[in-house]
């Protein structure tokens, strides 16, 4: 089984006093709007619609989460770039994201989306300057990776790569698809680690009663794993 499709949407914060006092470990979500960070919620908890909630008028705003497991979230920001005034925008950043970001103790990483076809916005670089001090890990997912030749993908990943060198060690990135569903098994990989949650592998078939060549593809299929493929997008940094 895909290690979030136990993922439900758990609740929509307008406040930072209704933060779900339970959570042990959470990851964030942000990015661009549009840039496909609710299409990448979707696509690694293997569900159609889950992240679309967030698109209910009123909730685009705030901060929705998504319960993985016991005391683990994801966290679906606000999309920036999109908002009508420079006053909307300070308000959601002093009220809500700023002291979100800087101030939540079990916040454990950051995945910021970037449409690969343009990353580095100015939005972007600002959110990775004024994230990375806090010294938490921040992994890029260069959205839309399909959109792109192989030669292009690559260009685009070094150059973001290059980006985040500057940064620290903290930083990596990955190419991904949530149309071609590439890129999936290093995501999760990256936050499984951050969550602390145990990826499940494959286990071996017993010896001596079939191949292993044999054994292999029913397996994957019993584990809910048949349609995926591990990235065929480029590898994270490290
Ligand atoms: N081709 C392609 N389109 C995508 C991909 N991810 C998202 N999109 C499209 O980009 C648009 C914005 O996606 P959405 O997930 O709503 O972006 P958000 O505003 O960042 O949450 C939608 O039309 C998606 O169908 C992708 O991997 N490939
Ligand atoms: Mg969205």
């Amino acid at each position: 089984m895909p290690l979030f499709q136990k993922a439900v949407f758990h609740t929509t914060i307008a406040d930072l006093r209704d933060l779900p006092a339970d959570s042990l470990c959470e990851v964030a979500f942000a990015g661009r709007s549009n840039a496909g960070k609710s299409s990448a919620i979707n696509t690694l908890a293997n569900h159609s619609r889950l992240a679309f909630v967030s698109k209910t008028p009123g909730r685009t705003q705030h901060l929705n989460y998504f319960r993985l497991a016991e005391g683990k979230y994801f966290v679906d920001l606000p999309g920036y770039g999109f908002a009508k005034a420079p006053e909307e925008v300070r308000g959601q950043w002093e009220g809500l994201l700023a002291p979100y970001l800087q101030q939540r103790m079990v916040l454990c990483g950051l995945i910021l989306i970037m449409d690969s076809r343009h990353p580095l916005t100015e939005l972007d670089r600002q959110m990775l300057n004024w994230f990375a001090p806090t010294g938490k890990p921040i992994h890029v997912l260069l959205s839309k990776a399909d959109k792109l030749t192989r030669q292009e993908q690559l260009l685009s990943l070094r150059e973001v790569r290059a980006a985040l060198r500057t940064l620290g060690e903290n930083c990596s990135a990955q190419l991904f698809s949530s149309l071609k569903k590439t890129g999936i098994t290093d995501a999760e990989a990256v936050l499984a680690s951050w969550l602390g949650m145990e990826r499940r592998l494959e286990v071996p078939p017993p010896t001596g009663l079939r191949s292993e060549k044999t054994a292999r593809p029913k397996q994957r299929a019993a584990m809910g794993w048949g349609a995926r493929k591990a990235s065929g997008a480029g590898k994270r940094s490290t």
